[in-house]
Order: C-alpha cells, then sequence, then structure tokens
C-alpha cells in the first residue's frame, strides 16, 4: 500500500510514447517548450502582452531576457513565424522528451503517500529513536508527496512536538480540502509574539516549494535548541500548500496547472490564479479578466477561498506579522514591493533589499547558488494582485518578500529536493532573524 512507483528510464519512454501515458501529461504530445532570448524592451513587451492575453501559451518563466515557454502543435507554426518577425533567437525541445528525461530519476507517491503516519501517542520525542525519525524524514523530502501525505507529516510533527508545534487549518479550499497550517513557537503562552509568515505552492506546479517549507518546519522542531535566539519571541506560521486543489490537480491530471480549480459553470475554462486575486491594485496590469488566462484575476479582490484564508489570517494578526514570504518556483530571484508597476519606489527599499542580499548570501554559502534581488516589476513583468504588495502595501508588514526557487523547470528532480530544501532553509533563517528586530 505505500509502495512507491519508482519510473525508469525505459518505462518512462514506453509510458510516454505509448498508452499509459503519464495522467498527468495527458494532452501534452505534440508539445513544444521554447526559450527564447529576447534583448529588446520591444520584444520583451510583445512577451508580456502574450503571456497576459494569449491563453495558448503558457509562460514558464519570463524575464527581460529570456522567455520559457510551452506551445500547443497546432500554434506551433504560427508562433514561430512571430518570432522571426520579431528577430529573437530561440531554441525548442519537445516537452515530452524533457518529462521523460526528468522523470527518469524521479520518485513518485501515491495518493496515500508512503511517509509513515506518526500516530498521536507513539509520536513524541521521547518515545521514538531518533534515528529512525531521521531515516523517515529522509525519504520524505526525496519524492514529491500528494496531499494527504503532507497533512500526515504535519500533523505527525504536532503531535511529536506538542509543546512547540499547533497543526490547525485556516480554511477549505474550493473543492474542499484543507489550507493546513504549522505554528511553531517556543514560548506558546506568549501571547505578544511577532510572526514570520511563510506559504508555499499557490501555483499549484510549483511541487519543491512546499517540500521546503515543510524541511523548514521539520529542522527547526528537530533542533529546537539550536535556533533558541531566532525563535525567541518568533512564532513561525506555516502554509506549506495554499493551493491543494491546483497541486492535487498537477499530479492526477495537468502537470502545469498554476491556478487553483475554481470551476464556472458554462464555461470549459477554469481556475483563478491566487497570486493575481489578492487586493492591491487588483487587476491593474500584468492580470486578465479572461477565464482561460493563466492570470485570471477573479471576480473580485479575494473572491477565492484560497486567497480569503490567507487574508482572513493576515489581517488578524496584522499587528503581529512583521515578515511574509510567499514561496514560488522558479528562477533564483528574491522580489521586494512592488511588483504592480515599475518605478514604483517602497519607502523602505534599504531595508528591504539589504534584508533580502543578507538572505540570498546565506543561501549561496551551502553550495553557491546565486540569486537576484530586485522588484519582480523591475526583473521580471509588472504584475498586481499579489500577496507581496497585499503584504506591504496593504497590511504594512514591513518585510515582504516572494522568493522564486531554483530550477531550469518545474520538475526539480528528486535527488536534488534535499539540496535546495537545505539551502533554503538557511535563507529562511535569516529572514526569520530579522522579525524580532521590529
Ligand atoms: O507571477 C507570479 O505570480 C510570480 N512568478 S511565478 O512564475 N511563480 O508565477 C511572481 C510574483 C511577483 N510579485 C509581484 N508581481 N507582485
Ligand atoms: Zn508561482
Amino acid at each position: 500500500m505505500w509502495q512507491r512507483i519508482v519510473c525508469s528510464l525505459t518505462l518512462c519512454l514506453i509510458g510516454l510514447a505509448g498508452t499509459s501515458l503519464a495522467n498527468n501529461l495527458a494532452g501534452y504530445e505534440g508539445y513544444t517548450k521554447y526559450t527564447v532570448e529576447h534583448g529588446n524592451e520591444s520584444a520583451f513587451r510583445y512577451m508580456v502582452d502574450l503571456q497576459t492575453n494569449d491563453a495558448d501559451l503558457d509562460f514558464w518563466l519570463l524575464t527581460r531576457n529570456t522567455s520559457v515557454l510551452t506551445v500547443g502543435p497546432t500554434r506551433k507554426s504560427q508562433f514561430e513565424s512571430r518570432l522571426s518577425n520579431l528577430g529573437v533567437s530561440y531554441q525548442v525541445q519537445p516537452l515530452m522528451e524533457l518529462m521523460a528525461a526528468l522523470q527518469a530519476n524521479s520518485t513518485y507517491a501515491d495518493e496515500d503517500g508512503e511517509y509513515e503516519e506518526c500516530q498521536e501517542a507513539d509520536c513524541r520525542e521521547s518515545q521514538r529513536p531518533r534515528r529512525r525519525s531521521r531515516r523517515q524524514a529522509r525519504g520524505f523530502f526525496s519524492h514529491y508527496p500528494r496531499y494527504n501525505e503532507i497533512l500526515s507529516f504535519m500533523s505527525g510533527l504536532a503531535s511529536r512536538y506538542p509543546q512547540y508545534c499547533r497543526y490547525e487549518s485556516l480554511g477549505r479550499s474550493n473543492e474542499g480540502r484543507h489550507i493546513a497550517a504549522l505554528s511553531i513557537s517556543l514560548n506558546a503562552r506568549t501571547r505578544s509574539r511577532r510572526v514570520a509568515y511563510i506559504q508555499a505552492a499557490a501555483h499549484g506546479r510549483e511541487w519543491i516549494t512546499t517540500q521546503t517549507v515543510l524541511y523548514l518546519a521539520y529542522e527547526l522542531l528537530s533542533n529546537l535548541r539550536a535556533f533558541q535566539r531566532v525563535l525567541q519571541d518568533v512564532e513561525v506560521f506555516l502554509v506549506p500548500l495554499v493551493n491543494p486543489d491546483g497541486y492535487e490537480y498537477t499530479h492526477t491530471s495537468d502537470r502545469f496547472w498554476r491556478k487553483n480549480r475554481h470551476r464556472y459553470a458554462g464555461h470549459a475554462c477554469s481556475g483563478v490564479d491566487i497570486n493575481r486575486n489578492f487586493g492591491n491594485h487588483w487587476n491593474y496590469q500584468g492580470a486578465s479578466q479572461n477565464l482561460c488566462s493563466e492570470v485570471y484575476s477573479g471576480t473580485a479582490p479575494n473572491s477565492e477561498p484560497e486567497t480569503s484564508a490567507v487574508v482572513r489570517y493576515l489581517e488578524f494578526n496584522r499587528n503581529r506579522v512583521k515578515l511574509s514570504l510567499d514561496v514560488h518556483s522558479f528562477g533564483k530571484f528574491i522580489f521586494y514591493p512592488y511588483g504592480y508597476a515599475k518605478n514604483t519606489v517602497p519607502p523602505t527599499v534599504g531595508t528591504l533589499r539589504s534584508v533580502a542580499l543578507r538572505a540570498a548570501n546565506q543561501i549561496g554559502k551551502y553550495r553557491g547558488t546565486r540569486y537576484t534581488t530586485g522588484t519582480s516589476a523591475s526583473i521580471l513583468y509588472e504584475a498586481s494582485g499579489s500577496l507581496d504588495d497585499f503584504a506591504y502595501g496593504s497590511l504594512g508588514i514591513p518585510l515582504s518578500y516572494t522568493l522564486e526557487l531554483p530550477g531550469d523547470e518545474f520538475h526539480v528532480p528528486s535527488s536534488d529536493i534535499i539540496h535546495v530544501c537545505k539551502e533554503t532553509f538557511a535563507g529562511f533563517v535569516e529572514f526569520i532573524r530579522h522579525v524580532s528586530l521590529y
């Protein structure tokens, strides 16, 4: 029952070429991944326009110089002639070839997961040999767990460290799944603790992000004494899976699904981009009112249960929350506000920048990973209605960031999960260290 499905190269290729195509890749036959180098501003603007308004193209990454996107077979030749007209250079790769190569060394969990659930009484730290739980955790961070397994892992931590960790639900998603949270603190009874809020997987396909936040919880709780100073008077509040429906959908049906799973009667397209649904300059730029768009902003600010669960928590705790981190993938960026428009400089940009640089520096110490820091509007594109702008601009949370984790696409190989978790952990701790200064 706990069996993992390990996909060997031959099996994957057979599966991808034949009838037993991985369910979450069905429909992607004939798709092509494009990496486009666009040095000039007008080509960049053109790509931004496509990202916002052309619902058939799926942008994985869009910076001033480079776009990575996938295009279906029916649009291929039209898209290539557009690129020729723009005079930009590009590389192509058949999407299935890429996925086969990536899956060759990847491990998947079934719906129940293979992580051994920790049952209340036998989970207490003193009753469970440390080495065993270490081994289990290594297993957990070497594959991509499903929703049920993630919740088991979280409740397991809360059961093992009842004094320091609380497991709760912020509410339910469109399809009724819990938006689960962990609160970690040394002095649960002190009411005035400052809060470090960290969330992940607002975009369903960004699997690695959830793992890094769960790893943060696991590492902090396993080494509480070492982090005593960092955690003094700080509550770390973690929401590793903001968009559980989108995340599950990427496992069962569409590996590249980004939005939530809001369905609209009478419409074939579904889903709202949660990171365009927050109430700060909602739908102003880089967002769309076309329900088929990847950046559909919803019918109103906070229209989505996933968004409003987060907003409810942050608004209720607005005087205590000093850090908001929204973890995404990919690109190796640390973004600070504002993202809704270019050349809008926040009053505390100096602090925002210096904390970002410190975190980037800590991340780099593990294996030299280099992050770029700045506002997303200047490094990527203008996009409004995101959590970073809402937390800073609407709630006055002084440290507000979006992280884009490493990777060349959404699928970080399983063997690399633990390394991304470890290096990102150093960055998280650096961010959390600054919370007590406010
Ligand atoms: O576009 C996004 O929502 C984020 N990038 S992603 O590729 N993960 O989708 C970046 C959001 C940056 N923040 C703002 N634009 N405010
Ligand atoms: Zn994202």
